[in-house]
């Protein structure tokens, strides 16, 4: 397989100004236009988007006049030569989704996260891309006791039959989380994203998305989400980053808690040929909180050269010494010789 040559994507909300559930912003907001002339300095390719990204305040807007907002961007983006990867419905911060949006117990609640999603795939129509992006956020628990978990599955079985059927070219991408915002997500892992796209209408349309952290939350090595996804050419989006074990979700930059597993990451990102189909890596990311104004792009340009830097790694590893150890079971020397390629001269 040729070397793929990757491309680059990250998103609005990755320039964040360091809010947290303690604490107010630390860095004073930027604009949209601050941000897309960020992502181009920094040489990337893409930007991925929520549905309220591309048209602030959609709620209280028509059809009409959000479709039209989205053109103006397409326009802008054209310009700019920045693609959009893909459109996420945000169904997580509105009342309506304060139960879940597709698992809601409220019937007129789910009714308006399928109806938010389908808006979201006709802006997607307009943006050039036929990715809608899942993040499943409220779609679990706070009480084991408040849903019924077949009845769940039903429903965002049910949810995904409402957008496939609403654009025959429309792919949907479930971003797997296993907790946080809510105690249990419905969909923990890739391996519950690949078998809900079975209960649906066309399987060949529903796929996943693979964040780091959220495998490492799951108890996961990424790499073998990875390899799983790819195993049935589903995976259709990327989000790197890195994550210091079980607790609230980090979003550290590419790398930084681990090398070693992002280094596995990248290697099988190569042996799989990701990329080849057009798929980009984003890096979901966030700068640290105590991060000065100054330093603001710093996780993302750290991120791409972690990222540049271990695909050389990749490309360069001793495969042939390992492949002796591995047919000798000498397992010991093949760790050390994973770290001492890690660790280079
Ligand atoms: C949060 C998710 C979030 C999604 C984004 C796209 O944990 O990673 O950042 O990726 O909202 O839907
Ligand atoms: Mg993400």
């Amino acid at each position: 397989m040729s070397a793929p040559k990757y491309r680059f994507c990250t998103g609005p909300w990755n320039f964040s100004e360091g809010q947290d559930p303690y604490g107010p912003t630390t860095r004073p907001a930027q604009t949209f236009d601050w941000k897309l002339a960020s992502l181009k300095a920094l040489g990337f390719d893409a930007m991925m988007f929520h549905d309220d990204d591309i048209v602030p305040g959609l709620e209280d807007k028509s059809s009409a006049q959000v479709l039209k907002e989205a053109g103006e961007l397409k326009k802008r983006l054209d310009g700019e030569g920045i693609i959009a990867e893909m459109v996420a419905p945000r169904l997580w911060f509105h009342p309506t989704t304060i139960d879940g949006g597709y698992t809601s117990n409220d019937p007129a609640h789910r009714q308006a996260a399928i109806d938010r999603s389908k808006q979201s795939i006709d802006i997607a129509a307009v943006m050039g891309t036929d990715l809608l992006v899942l993040w499943l956020a409220r779609e679990g628990t706070y009480l084991r006791e408040s849903k019924s978990g077949r009845r769940s599955v039903e429903l965002l079985a049910h949810a995904c039959d409402e957008m496939l059927a609403h654009h025959s070219g429309i792919r949907l991408a479930i971003e797997p989380k296993p907790n946080e915002p809510t105690d249990h997500a419905y969909l923990p892992t890739i391996g519950h994203a690949l078998a809900l796209a079975q209960l649906t209408r066309d399987p060949r349309r529903v796929g996943c998305l693979i964040e780091s952290a959220h495998a490492i939350l799951a108890g996961l090595d990424p790499a073998d989400e990875i390899d799983f996804a790819m195993s049935f050419g589903k995976l259709w989006s990327l989000h790197l980053n890195d994550q210091n074990g079980l607790k609230f979700d980090q979003d550290k930059p590419f790398g930084s808690a681990n090398l070693r597993v992002a280094f596995n990451q990248v290697r099988v990102l190569e042996r799989n040929g990701y990329g080849s189909n057009g798929e980009f890596v984003c890096f979901d990311v966030h700068p640290f909180r105590t991060t000065k104004p100054e330093h603001w792009l710093k996780h993302l340009e750290n991120s791409r050269r972690t990222f540049d830097r271990l695909v050389q790694k990749a490309r360069t590893f001793p495969e042939a010494e390992a492949n002796a150890l591995i047919v000798d079971r000498n397992y010991q020397d093949l760790d050390q010789l994973v770290l001492e390629h890690l660790m280079g001269k």
